[in-house]
Parts: C-alpha cells; structure tokens; sequence
C-alpha cells in the first residue's frame, strides 16, 4: 500500500480577515463579525479580538464585556462565498480529490496530482501563495499521511502556517497530542477523557477498544484508531451536504422535560444560524435524543412546504415532545434537517444532464 500525500487547508480568521481587508481601517483592530444586539452572536473574529477571549458562537453580549473597543460587522456571506470559490479553484489546479469542510477549509488528496510534485509540501506552499496573491488572504496548512493528521497538523502553526507531519513521525505525535487537540475530540468528551485520565494520545493507546466504545459509543473505535495515528477515510470529493443539524451533549444528563425543552430553544438557535448562513431550507425534521445509556432513538416529521423559520421548527418538534421518554436521563439532543434545497437542486440538475445525453 503506498503511503497517502493528504494536505488540509484552512483560512485564518476567515470572516473577519475578509472584512480587515475590505475595510483597512479594520485593521490590527478586534473585529467580531455578527449582530451586536442582545440575541447576536460571534460567527468569528479577528486575532486581536482573540486575545480577549473572544470566540467563534459566544453571545455578542458576552463578547462586548470581554472586549470593550470589539468592533461588530455584519456578515456578508456572498463575499465569504466568492472568496471559497477562488480558493476551490486553486485547489483544482492539483487535483480533482478536494473535499471541502466548509467555506473555508478543505482536504485534498494529492498522492497523485496534476503537476506530478513529489513533494506534498511544496504543493501546500504554492497553494498557500496563490491563496495570498488571488485573494490577499493567508491560509494555514497541515500534511501528512490521513485526514485526521493533516487537519490536526494545520491548527498547530496558525495563522499562516505550514506543518508536516511525517510518516515516520506520525506515531511519536500523537503519543505527545494533548486529547482537547484531537480533532473529533469536543469539549465535552476531552473533558470526560481527563476524569478518566486520559491527557494525551499515549494515555489514550493505553485503553482497550472495548472500554472506549463502553465508555463513548461507536466514536469509541475511531478514538481507538486514532491514539494509533490510523486514519483510514478517503478524500471524497463528492461529499454533497445532505442534512443539516445541530446537537449538543450535556455536561450533566437533561433530567425533565422542562430542561429538554430549554435546550431544544438552544440548539434551534444554533441550527437557524447554520441554515441561514448556509441558506438551506428543507423539508424534513429529525430530532435525536441519546440516553445516558447511549440507546439512542430519532423521530422524523416531514412536510410538504419548505421547514426555513425557527416557527416552524419548533412548531414540527414541538409535535414530537408528548410522550418522550426521559429514562435515566438524557445526555444528548439533536435537530437535524434533511431533504435539502442544495441536495435538490444538485439532484435536478443531474436530472437534466441525463435528458440531454438521451438527445443524441
Ligand atoms: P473556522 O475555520 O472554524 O474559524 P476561522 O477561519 O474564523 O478561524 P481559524 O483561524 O481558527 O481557522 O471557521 C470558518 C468560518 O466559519 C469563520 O470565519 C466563521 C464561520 N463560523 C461560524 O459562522 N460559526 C461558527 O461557530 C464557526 C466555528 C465558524
Ligand atoms: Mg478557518
């Protein structure tokens, strides 16, 4: 088997660098793109906004007590979006085998590439050039032999960074990895990894496959794998969005219907923000609740006119509610939306291709 070339790119400060460079009296300033009203939140901001402890999804209110001078901006999602597309288009250049996370970042497989390089940091320094002379903007890379390595790889150096993790050296890092590094590792679980003293990837190779998934659920084995450095998902460039959720895992477990009904406000919230930002509608709901026992159950409600306002989310989840178990206590919510406009759209258009082909 020979030994995959895999590069993660992510913009630095993404929203919020855009704007410093559309508005260069933004500049070297806290910038905190969102709505500062009372129900705002930060989508992201600025490396001096950082320093104050400002963060991507806290309360704008929350925000403007940690920084007194954070400057809010409103998004502008069409830029954001000519800026992806600019930087997709790079990406192109050296292979089919991109697969895009989110606007800002995605993963490309380029064992093999258009331009025949050896080298996978060469490519991620040409791309991170290009990305800089096209769009004035700086990039952060990570490389090395699976996915997991190079997104974690390039978080280490930001902003503007480049790091390689080699193969040879790929074992020895994660054993040094402190856990809340890890990607796929939330908050909530690296928490529960430190009662368990669980501090790095050494003391993670040390619990069996059998106590991690007891422990975690199915995520147990990929936890297994990792602590190995074994990432074995391939770069799929066909990865279209088919659903849209957003789910929270509680630090202590939802004990009455009263708490589920509060966090549900929460994650609609959330989920809004993703639709909007995204603008995806659709036209199935589904609500997960996990156990603490990690049973999990899901109801689905789907309707014929498009699901695009937090009224009528709430009105479909709202329906769900009577008769929910709560058993020992729940330790996760989720609302997931599918049957997707994109998903649809993507779909016709397939659609039309088939027709045409018939004409000849
Ligand atoms: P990220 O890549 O997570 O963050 P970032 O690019 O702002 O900063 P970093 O240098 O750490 O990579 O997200 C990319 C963009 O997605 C971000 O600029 C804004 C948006 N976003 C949200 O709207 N809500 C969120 O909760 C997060 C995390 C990001
Ligand atoms: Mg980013």
């Amino acid at each position: 088997m020979t030994t995959r070339k895999i590069i993660h790119i992510d913009m630095d400060a993404f929203y919020a660098s855009v704007e410093q460079r559309d508005f260069p009296e933004l500049r070297g300033k806290p910038v905190a793109v969102g709505s500062p009203s009372p129900r705002g939140v930060v989508t992201t901001a600025s490396y001096e906004a950082r320093k104050f402890g400002v963060r991507s999804a806290m309360p704008s209110v929350t925000a403007k007590r940690l920084c007194k001078d954070l400057i809010f901006i409103l998004l502008r999602f069409d830029i954001y979006q000519k800026v992806s597309r600019q930087i997709q288009q790079i990406f192109y250049e050296y292979t089919d085998l991109v697969e895009p996370l989110s606007l800002d970042e995605a993963f490309l497989d380029v064992t093999t590439n258009k331009k025949n390089l050896i080298f996978a940091v060469q490519i991620a320094k040409e791309i991170k050039k290009k990305i800089k002379e096209k769009t004035g903007l700086t990039a952060s890379a990570g490389i090395s032999i699976n996915k997991f390595l190079a997104k974690t790889a390039s978080e280490i150096k930001k902003p503007d960074g480049l790091f390689l993790i080699p193969p040879e050296k790929a074992v020895s890092f994660v054993e040094k990895l402190p856990i809340e590094k890890f990607f796929g590792v939330g908050k909530v679980t690296s928490g529960k990894m430190h009662e368990m003293g669980i501090r790095n990837g050494y003391d993670l190779k040390q619990r069996s496959e059998k106590e991690l998934i007891s422990r975690f659920g199915k995520v147990g084995i990929y936890y297994y794998q990792i602590a190995r450095a074994i990432d074995n998902r391939e770069v799929d460039p066909s990865r279209i969005r088919k659903s849209l959720g957003a789910e929270n895992t509680f630090a202590e477990d939802l004990a009455d219907l009263n708490s589920v009904d509060l966090e549900l406000d929460k994650i609609l919230t959330v989920l809004i923000r993703r639709m909007n930002r995204t603008q995806t509608k659709g036209k199935t709901l589904t609500l997960k609740v996990k156990y603490s026992d990690f049973q999990q159950i899901t109801r689905s409600h789907t309707v014929p006119k498009w699901i695009e306002e937090a009224n009528d989310i709430k009105e479909i989840y709202t329906e769900m509610l009577p008769g929910l178990e709560i058993r020992e206590g729940i330790r996760l919510l989720g609302l997931t939306l599918s049957n997707l406009n994109h998903d649809i759209e993507k779909k016709e258009k397939r659609d039309d291709n088939a027709q045409l082909s018939f004409d000849f």
